[in-house]
């Protein structure tokens, strides 16, 4: 047929390197720029089989996220904004690693194991395509994705319909609020030399009186996500250069594509607090299970969380505040599947990534209360709140900006610090360490990643680490975006917790293949 002619004759313009292989993984395709130039081609093609699939409109997004600049990636978003289905990631990873002469048959293949019908029309999102949308947050595109197939119930399918639809909502919640001074209204932002700050620049037009942001690392110097950036605080858990800020304010961290944000504050001792993921979703989920009661509501809510969640956010959560917790394994799509489970579900990973999804009857019931003439005041205002928290949200993905507005219309309705919101509970300190091996894929784990099945003995010699130390906990899984085994260890105290990481550390490097030098004592 005369498109697979032309498929042919351009990819040749794109050529695969040799024996290169290259996996669709936690976050699509993502590595070294230079080795991206055919997978951006086929990932054209194959969004586009998946549009004709799917009668919708694909997103693609091209980003290295938190990734170091010589990085990038790219993947395709579905129909309401989510990742896109296993069965499609499996054939992304097919067509990437097809050689130039197997590519068309590699297409066929997809066609014919879906019964695409070629001649279907397709819409594809993307950078530089049928639509132009130029530079945009990773978030915005699987907003405007969202938008496109629900023919515009869920908000307006462009930048400027993202702007008003977040803002209005962040309005309409900040008018609850009690006794918000200027300096209240303050927030520091670091931007990670990212889209994320020239977004929030546009935006900030929209956020009038209501927030005053202070932006820092917004890409007029510095480079992407180099010593700044929400990966770099969570992981490094100190400020980010080039943000100053006097004791006890509130500052964010957003990561390079702006869908994580972590929130943070020096003390007057100079100590540096973090708020992450997990922080952030103990503050909305008991600001929605409030909400419920006031408004005599009877739905579901449920937070879930990764392995990394700091097991002192998931006692509060369930011992105090008496809300479920799931852990998955990590990477968006488990948890978003989960989180579907429940009329509302509230999921965050630590690293700060994360959103809150309403059922469609929750979100009916909620409109039900606001619309009937005899609900009583209090219960009619705790539905408005409700259903402004759902504007205000975007439930297709994490999205730095949206939580931003929500976490900031949450202090400032219950007159909240970033202090008080921090002792809520006290996290466990922890630490993260990344070890080099030959082959990552020696480890396997199960139980959403929290214990080893292989290499044999790596399991029992972190238990009897652990056995070691107080009120620890560790697990080590292979990185789905880098090359490397990562390790995680918390306990009672710093010192325990950084000397219980470097322990399983040299535990993966002798039992799972270690190269390069083995790991050295942090103290
Ligand atoms: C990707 C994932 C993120 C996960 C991270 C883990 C998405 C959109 N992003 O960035 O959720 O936390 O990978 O990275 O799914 P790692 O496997 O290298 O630890
Ligand atoms: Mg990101």
């Amino acid at each position: 047929m005369a498109h697979f002619q032309i498929v042919s004759k351009r990819s040749c313009l794109h050529p695969k390197p040799e024996g290169l292989l290259l996996q669709y993984g936690t976050a699509g395709f993502r590595t070294n720029a230079k080795h991206l130039d055919h997978i951006m081609f086929r990932m054209g093609l194959l969004a586009t089989l998946r549009s004709k699939k799917t009668k919708a409109t694909i997103g693609v997004m091209v980003t290295a996220s938190h990734n170091p600049e010589e990085d990038n990636g790219v993947k395709l978003i579905d129909p309401l904004g989510e990742m896109v289905t296993p069965t499609w990631e499996g054939f992304a990873t097919k067509l990437a690693n097809a050689e130039q002469a197997d590519l068309v048959t590699a297409l066929k293949d997809v066609i014919e194991k879906e019964a695409i019908n070629i001649s279907q029309e397709a819409n594809v999102f993307t950078f530089y395509a049928f639509y132009y949308y130029g530079l945009v947050t990773t978030p915005m595109l699987h907003y405007m994705v969202r938008c496109q197939n629900t023919q515009g119930e869920y908000g307006e399918a462009t930048v400027e319909g993202y702007y008003k639809k977040l803002s209005d909502a962040f309005f309409q919640l900040t008018k609850n609020a009690i006794n918000c001074t200027d300096d209240q209204k303050h927030l520091s932002v670091d931007g990670a030399n990212g889209i994320g700050a020239v977004k929030l620049r546009e935006m900030e037009g929209y956020l009038k009186n209501e927030l005053h942001i202070t932006l820092f690392n917004d890409g007029s110097k510095g480079k992407l996500n180099y010593q700044c950036g929400a990966d770099f605080v969570k992981v490094q858990q100190k400020a980010p250069t080039g943000l100053k800020m006097n004791p006890g304010e509130r500052g964010c961290s957003f990561d390079g594509d702006a869908d994580r944000i972590v929130y943070y504050y020096t003390d007057a001792e100079e100590k540096f607090h973090l708020l992450d993921g997990d922080k952030i979703s103990t503050l909305i989920s008991t600001f929605l299970k409030e909400l419920l009661t006031q408004a005599g509501l009877v739905l579901k809510i449920a937070v879930v969380q990764t392995a990394y969640a700091n097991r002192s956010s998931t006692q509060y959560l369930e011992d105090i505040m008496k809300v479920p917790v799931r852990c998955t394994k990590t990477g968006v799509k488990h948890l978003r599947h989960a989180a579907q489970e429940f009329d509302i579900g509230v999921f965050f990973e630590a690293n700060g990534h994360g959103t809150v999804l309403f059922s469609t009857a929750a979100e009916e019931k909620i409109q039900q209360l606001v619309e009937n003439p005899s609900t009583d005041e209090e219960a009619k205002r705790a539905a408005v709140i409700l259903q402004n928290t759902v504007n205000v949200i975007n439930q297709a993905v994490g999205d730095a900006v949206s939580d931003m507005l929500l976490i900031e219309a949450i202090l400032a309705i219950k007159g909240m610090t970033i202090q008080q919101w921090d002792a809520i509970y006290t996290d466990l300190p922890n630490r993260q360490l990344k070890v080099k091996v030959l082959d990552r894929r020696a480890i396997d784990t199960t139980d959403a990643e929290r214990r080893a099945v292989s290499p044999a003995g790596l399991q029992e010699a972190i238990d009897s680490l652990v056995k070691k130390h107080r009120r620890a906990r560790s697990f080590v899984r292979p990185s789905g975006t880098e090359d490397v085994v990562r390790v995680y260890a918390e306990a009672e105290t710093q010192e325990s917790a950084d000397t219980l990481a470097y322990e399983v550390s040299l535990a993966v490097y002798r039992l799972a293949g270690g190269v390069g030098d083995e790991p050295k004592p942090l103290h």
